[in-house]
């Protein structure tokens, strides 16, 4: 396969500065250095315009599940798109590819989710949840539960109700954010937070300020909980085991919807089909996006429990929906993913050979002199780097450890993404053991050049 390519690597760029504004991105710092330009995929390798090969060790950004360069979504797209490339489902009517994935969603989803509303991406299915969980407890005779509990440092997404349901203090700074309403407890973050408490101690504490949140406000207020079964954006932050049975234990106790936020977890990533199976939980709401279609094209959906939906049934019209809520040609794509998850066993590949072989080698790299915790789960991992591995002191200016090594990745051919001082990885599914042992050869090699830049002897 080669690059399609009409113009230079330099005339790109240029146009690039000249009319792209990039997401989360300082346009003055891009515009001065230029944007790489990626011009083809194939499995879980990039190729840049320049013709280096990258090893996708972000599968995307968290969504290119099966890998890239499938054939059958390109075809299945087609084939939708000389059928019925659009039509909406506000005034009555249906379409085959909408009406067979949300069967199939609610097959591969958690026992007691089988509705699905459809969005176009996971900010989307967030703005969706806030509107449904307020309207529910509307249609039950409670509109004063309106405030949603959330976690610092989640992400939730970027529209108004997603950067409010996240916990990135950057993003409210921008903006007036939150929007009313919306609360964050403590994340389960055990290497940050713990302050010697063992893993299991600080799990249940951590779990405990829901409790106390709910206290403090009162269940009377509080129309749901929502949280990413492991929080991705945020650092690859795992819950320590104790962490979600202890957030059951209190949610069965109060009248309270759980929204579990499965837009990175869902689709396979954690061995599991979602990481509400992982932690044997079952959501009221779960929205979700990303894996649903590998990235191939977009579309998100919130998956709705029977409880819900029997209230919103006896609710009367619910006054939401998006142009592309359920679009056609995403629709299919989306179904031909989940066939090849299932056909190909992906699943189950990620559970027992992907997941325990990247755990084993990737716990390896807490011998290296900048790294103070390794940790994965599923096709998850991050590295927390560190100036003292004894103490787990952090370097002083935060962030720039991690975008160094970041920099340093790139540049030795696999693109891993630095969260403050932490490097993550989430690479496609189907990475085979060999690759497996390729990334992880390369994370070393580039933790070994940041240590030789900054001076730590490696
Ligand atoms: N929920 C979660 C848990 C996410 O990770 C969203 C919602 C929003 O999805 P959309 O499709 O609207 O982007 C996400 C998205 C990063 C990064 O830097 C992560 C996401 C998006 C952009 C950047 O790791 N996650």
């Amino acid at each position: 396969m080669h690059a399609r390519l009409n113009l230079s690597t330099a005339e790109l760029q240029a146009l690039d500065a000249a009319h792209y504004l990039h997401p989360f991105t300082d346009y003055k710092q891009l515009s001065n250095k230029g944007a790489r330009i990626i011009s083809h995929a194939d499995g879980i390798y990039l190729w840049d315009s320049d013709g280096n090969r990258i090893l996708d060790a972000m599968a995307g950004l968290w969504c290119v599940n099966i890998g890239y360069g499938r054939e059958e979504l390109a075809r299945a797209a087609a084939e939708q798109m000389r059928d019925l490339p659009y039509y909406n489902s506000f005034f009555q009517t249906s379409h085959e590819p909408g009406i067979r994935l949300a069967e199939m969603l609610s097959e591969v989803t958690p026992e007691g989710l089988d509705h699905v509303f459809y969005s176009g991406s996971g900010s989307e299915a967030n703005d969706t949840v806030v509107r449904m969980v307020r309207h529910y407890w509307g249609c039950k005779g409670k509109p004063e539960k309106t405030v949603i509990i959330s976690r610092e440092n989640a992400y939730h997404g970027s529209t108004m109700a997603g950067a409010s349901l996240g916990g990135m203090k950057p993003m409210h700074a921008q903006g007036g954010l939150p929007i009313p309403g919306i609360v964050h407890i403590e994340q389960p973050y055990w290497f940050e937070n713990s302050a010697g408490l063992s893993r299991r101690e600080y799990g249940v504490k951590a779990a405990r300020a829901l409790e106390h949140k709910l206290d403090q406000l009162g269940d009377d207020k509080v129309a749901a909980f929502i949280a990413e079964p492991i929080q991705g954006a945020g650092g690859v932050i795992i819950p320590p085991d104790s962490y979600w049975p202890e957030i059951k234990r209190i949610l069965d106790e109060r009248d309270i919807l759980l929204v579990m936020d499965e837009v990175i977890c869902g689709f396979g990533r954690t061995g599991e089909w979602f990481g509400s199976d992982l932690y044997d939980i079952r959501p009221d709401l779960m929205p979700m996006a990303k894996g649903m279609s590998s990235g191939y094209l977009p579309i998100g959906g919130v998956m709705v429990s029977d409880r819900v939906v029997e209230t919103l049934w006896e609710g009367g019209e619910f006054f939401h929906g998006y142009t592309y809520s359920g679009h056609p040609t995403c629709c299919a794509v989306a179904i031909k993913n989940i066939e090849i998850l299932q056909d190909e066993n992906i699943v189950e590949h990620v559970r027992d050979v992907a997941a325990p072989h990247l755990a084993e080698r990737w716990e390896a790299l807490a011998d290296h002199p900048l790294v103070g915790e390794a940790r994965s789960a599923g096709l998850v991992a991050a590295l927390e780097l560190v100036k003292d591995k004894a103490t787990g002191e952090r370097f002083p200016e935060v962030g720039t450890t991690g975008s160094l090594c970041r920099d340093i990745c790139i540049d030795n051919g696999i693109i891993m993404r630095a969260v403050r001082d932490s490097m993550i990885i989430s690479p496609p599914l189907i990475i085979s053991a060999s690759q497996i042992d390729e990334l992880v050869d390369l994370a070393w090699r580039c933790l070994d050049q940041t240590a030789s830049e900054l001076g730590v002897s490696a």
